[in-house]
């Protein structure tokens, strides 16, 4: 499956409800615009945007007189691409580089950090991951397994080490052979636990100070948590001033639209896209081809 059709397939569900709208008889009428509003608040955009988006897509069609669904779908589509911030750096590309992966329990976390070891080794780029989830002795075996399926070595002490020393001794490891990505899987946890997440910050801050390349942090979400993701986004942006954000699990998900919510409102870039649990299933992002696979831009 192709990259687009594999986005397409997995945002089905979110554009269902947005397709049916627009064939509701072809009338662009006060009623179209109403429930189109509806619509977007439901696929999780939040009230002030899908108010946003429906004001100023009603204005274009008006002054320029968009009228078929095709022509709306595409207005639709770029307008929402625009509400998403964009990447100004991507720390997988641009190296040297340290990432540390945070987020819930089951985001995706260590099987993102395993996508994309694979990722920078097809492209020429020697990683080096590191297992700071000290917390479950089953965290590091996982991410040894994805060590191996990826070719990539996994920096790792055992279970109940601080993590913070696991991020010192990676970036020590990563000096030392010249490795030129870091990527540092984190224990998940709850963002409403303020205990953990303080602990975190220390994680945070401590490799912060250490690493002489960049650090990046990044929030792994899962879409199907819906407004959940956008709560946990808040509370792990609030205390580790977050750098970006990758979303998995948009295959099969009806709340795609969460994903323009919170890069909008907490001005995140989005760095890659989980569309499977594959080591294959990882997707640069790219905004406008993203909202057009929600809407529906080509399909009728
Ligand atoms: N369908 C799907 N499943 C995913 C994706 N990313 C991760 N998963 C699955 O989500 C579950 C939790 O992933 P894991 O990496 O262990 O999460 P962590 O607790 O954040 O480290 C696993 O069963 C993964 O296979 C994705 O993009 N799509
Ligand atoms: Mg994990």
């Amino acid at each position: 499956m192709g990259l687009r059709d594999s986005l397409m397939k997995g945002l089905s569900r979110s554009r269902e409800a947005l397709s049916e709208i627009f064939y509701m008889g072809g009338e662009v009428d006060e009623e179209f615009w109403e429930t189109l509003e509806d619509t977007l608040v439901m696929g999780d955009l939040g009230a002030e945007l899908a108010m946003q988006v429906s004001d100023d897509l009603r204005e274009q069609a008006a002054r320029e007189n968009l009228r078929t669904s095709r022509q709306l779908k595409e207005a639709l589509a770029k307008r929402l691409a625009e509400a998403f911030e964009p990447s100004k750096r991507d720390p997988f590309r641009a190296l040297p580089s340290c990432v540390l992966f945070v987020g819930i329990n089951g985001a995706g976390k260590t099987t993102t950090v395993g996508k994309l070891a694979s990722e920078a080794l097809s492209l020429g780029i020697k990683p080096l991951i590191g297992a700071a989830d000290t917390f479950r002795a089953a965290a590091i075996e996982q991410l040894e397994v994805w060590g191996q399926r990826s070719g990539v070595e996994v920096i790792t002490r055992k279970r109940g080490a601080d993590p913070a020393s696991v991020c010192y001794e990676v970036i020590d490891e990563a000096e030392k052979r010249g490795s030129e990505l870091v990527l540092i899987d984190t224990a998940g946890r709850l963002h409403t636990s303020p205990e953990l997440m303080r602990e975190l910050a220390k994680v945070v801050n401590v490799t912060r100070k250490r690493a002489s390349m960049p650090v990046a942090v990044v929030l792994v979400v899962d879409a199907t948590t819906g407004q959940n993701g956008l709560s946990q986004a808040r509370e792990f942006n609030e205390a580790l001033d977050l750098d970006g954000l990758i979303v998995t699990k948009l295959d099969g998900t009806a709340k795609g639209g969460i994903v323009v919510a919170i890069s909008h409102e907490l001005k995140l870039p989005i760095w890659r896209i989980g569309v499977g649990e594959g080591i294959d299933d990882l997707q640069a992002f790219d905004a406008l081809e993203f909202t057009r696979a929600l809407v529906g831009g080509e399909d009728k």
